[in-house]
């Protein structure tokens, strides 16, 4: 419907926007219900020195991470994709948006399309239904950890007054970055043997970094001059308070989050309001995004460092760092103070006690039903399959299957996946998951969970030892076309008699779409099953997931409409 309003006006609005055009590269139509956003990206490689060392890295219209997408709550954001990779296949997932009538958009390679093959273009149509901060990436393989990210910044309607107030907005997207490519990564993660990928050279902060170019040696791949790598310096106004909208896509790293001199109050997390809290260090797990008010109250004569720093993994990564300028400030200078360090990394309580601090702001507490109607556990393993290691969930490792999900269950294929269904429990009575397995076999299979539409689901995330002795690692749980309840935190094994009357919040949880499980630890969410498709719920560490770290779950599958034709090049065209 408002596509069509949409295009009426098309041609009108088309030479009254024309300088709004040009100035933001988006094509608004105005429509009954919103705009609608128009994008052409082209997505291609190109050498750029982000972190001062000179890389093949994927950009969007030349530059990595991509534009930022700016929309109001209620607008249709329309993006064409040119592959413009000539030998690799992409997908863009919009990370947060919940894509509700539109589970083809949602951009998951495998799940919900067909990749998009090089020199092809694919139209990406949703609705940004809920105002809040939200990113997007590629989702085919590793390839977000090449550059091919960006942050979704979607304001209120005109009149909603939010809860807290500021004067001005930006954007802080972190990543971290490794010399060596996406494909040169995967080959060692598939292999045997096993190659990991290290700890990354590099953090980013917007984009930037700064390896030590002495290490190398070599002028012509890494100058610490190099302008692609000046830091990034957020300029600020003495008095003024700032929304920071704070973004994690890093491919593996835990990270904390600083501004020397400078508390952050905590506002918004993955598109909701918290009720506010106080933090000096903001702890930060891939595919979370948080908006901090922080207030220019400092001494302006002097800058500060913004910074970022490896936890949960021992680091071996330089500080990210960016500058905080008062705007009297020369630029060009670097603050005179040494670099924050960050937390102790292996000091796991005061990242549980910021989880446990995130509940939902009280004028905007949504209440989650009272009961569930089935509970599934999790149980986070690190195995070996044939000697390859792998992650997997209640013992499967999980597989994608050629044909992605959302067509052959909406079409009735039942021999593209393992139609057997995917295992809700594991044996938790006897399981001891402070120790390294004795029998660290595991099987795959691209099974999933079929879900009563419109049903409510309670998912009890278990964390264990990995393959190494005293080793248990941080998962950020990503689930995609839905926000979430987080019910509950808890260490050790959680009991189903006892953790969900005990240890839960029903009262006044907050609504996410990515939650960490914590070392040896469990996480309790609970969602209603009311958006028709096929849904990634995955481990946000690329290399977990591609290792096996995700399930999928189904639902309604025969309330989703007809199928663009547009997401199945992958298969035989059957209309
Ligand atoms: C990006 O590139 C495409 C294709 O070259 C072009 O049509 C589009 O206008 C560009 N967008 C911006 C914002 O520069
Ligand atoms: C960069 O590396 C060189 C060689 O190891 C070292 O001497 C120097 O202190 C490092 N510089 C910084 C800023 O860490
Ligand atoms: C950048 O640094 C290199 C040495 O690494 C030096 O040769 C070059 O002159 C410098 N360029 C500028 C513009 O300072
Ligand atoms: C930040 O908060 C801490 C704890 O409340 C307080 O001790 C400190 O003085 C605050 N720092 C600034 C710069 O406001
Ligand atoms: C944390 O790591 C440091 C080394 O980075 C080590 O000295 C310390 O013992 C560790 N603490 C715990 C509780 O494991
Ligand atoms: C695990 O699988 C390997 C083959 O990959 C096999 O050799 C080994 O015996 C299995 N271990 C157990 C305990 O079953
Ligand atoms: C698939 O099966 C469902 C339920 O049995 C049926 O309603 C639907 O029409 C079938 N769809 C196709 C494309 O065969
Ligand atoms: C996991 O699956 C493997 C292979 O089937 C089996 O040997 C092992 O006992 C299972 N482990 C658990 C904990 O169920
Ligand atoms: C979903 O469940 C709610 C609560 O039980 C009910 O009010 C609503 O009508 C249901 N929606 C659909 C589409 O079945
Ligand atoms: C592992 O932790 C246990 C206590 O939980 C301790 O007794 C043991 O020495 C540790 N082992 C290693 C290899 O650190
Ligand atoms: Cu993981």
């Amino acid at each position: 419907m408002s596509l069509k309003v949409g295009k009426q006006l098309k041609s009108l609005e088309t030479v009254l926007l024309l300088g709004f055009f040009i100035i933001t590269g988006a094509l608004s139509v105005l429509s009954a219900q919103g705009r609608t956003r128009r994008y052409v990206w082209k997505v291609e490689k190109r050498y750029k020195s982000v972190d001062c060392f000179k890389k093949l890295v994927i950009t969007i219209n030349g530059s990595a991470p991509g534009p930022t997408i700016y929309a109001r709550e209620g607008d249709t954001v329309i993006v064409e994709v040119i592959n413009g990779l000539i030998t690799e296949n992409t997908a863009i997932h919009w990370h947060g948006i919940r894509q509700i009538g539109t589970p083809w958009s949602d951009g998951a390679e495998a799940v919900t399309q067909c990749p998009i093959l090089p020199g092809e273009h694919f139209f990406y149509n949703f609705v940004v239904d809920r105002a809040g901060t939200f990113m997007y990436h590629a989702h085919y393989g590793m390839q977000s950890s090449d550059g091919l990210v960006g942050m979704i910044i979607v304001s209120v309607k005109p009149g909603f007054v939010e809860p807290f107030k500021y004067d001005h907005d930006r954007n802080i997207l972190l990543t971290d970055w490794w010399h060596k490519s996406k494909s040169e990564q995967t080959t060692g993660l598939l292999s045997k043997p096993f190659t990991w990928v290290g700890e990354p050279q590099s953090l980013l902060i917007q984009g930037r970094g700064r390896y030590n170019c002495s290490l190398i040696n070599d002028d012509t791949l890494c100058r610490n001059n190099n302008t692609d790598c000046s830091p990034y310096v957020l300029k600020v106004d003495p008095g003024k308070t700032y929304r920071l909208r704070v973004g994690s896509l890093t491919s593996l790293s835990a990270l904390n989050f600083e501004i020397e001199g400078h508390n952050m109050t905590v506002v918004e997390a993955d598109g909701h309001y918290v009720a506010p809290f106080l933090v000096s260090n903001l702890y930060i797990y891939s595919g979370e995004t948080y908006s901090v008010l922080i207030t220019a109250n400092q001494d302006p004569s002097n800058k500060y460092w913004i910074a970022t720093n490896v936890v949960s993994r021992p680091p071996n990564t330089d500080t990210g760092l960016a500058i905080l300028n008062y705007r009297q400030q020369s630029s060009g200078s670097s603050p005179s103070t040494n670099p924050p360090i960050g937390p102790l990394w292996n000091d796991t309580a005061p990242r549980i006690r910021q989880s446990l601090k995130i509940k939902a702001h009280r004028d905007h507490i949504i209440s989650p039903p009272k009961t569930s109607d089935q509970t599934i556990i999790l149980l986070n393993t690190q195995n070996k399959i044939d000697g390859y290691i792998k992650w997997s969930i209640n013992n499967v490792s999980y597989t994608l299957p050629q044909i992605p999900y959302l067509i052959s269950l909406k079409k009735n294929v039942t021999d593209a996946f393992d139609q057997s269904p995917a295992p809700v429990s594991y044996d938790y009575q006897s399981y001891d998951i402070y120790s390294v397995q004795t029998n660290p076999n595991a099987t795959s299979s691209s099974s999933i969970y079929r879900l009563e539409f419109n049903s409510t689901v309670d998912i009890i995330l278990q964390n264990g030892n990995t393959l190494n002795p005293n080793n248990s690692e941080t998962h950020p749980w990503h689930f995609h076309g839905h926000d979430f309840w987080v019910l509950g935190y808890g260490t050790g094994k959680y009991d189903p008699k006892t953790d969900l009357e005990k240890n839960s919040n029903l009262v006044d949880p907050i609504m996410k779409n990515t939650v960490p499980l914590h070392p040896y630890g469990w996480t309790a969410i609970r969602f209603i099953a009311d958006n028709p498709g096929a849904w990634f719920f995955h481990c946000h560490i690329d290399p977990h997931l591609l290792m096996g770290m995700s399930v999928v779950f189904e639902q309604g599958i025969h309330r989703v409409g007809k199928l663009p034709s547009s997401i199945m090049s992958c298969v035989p065209r059957s209309d």
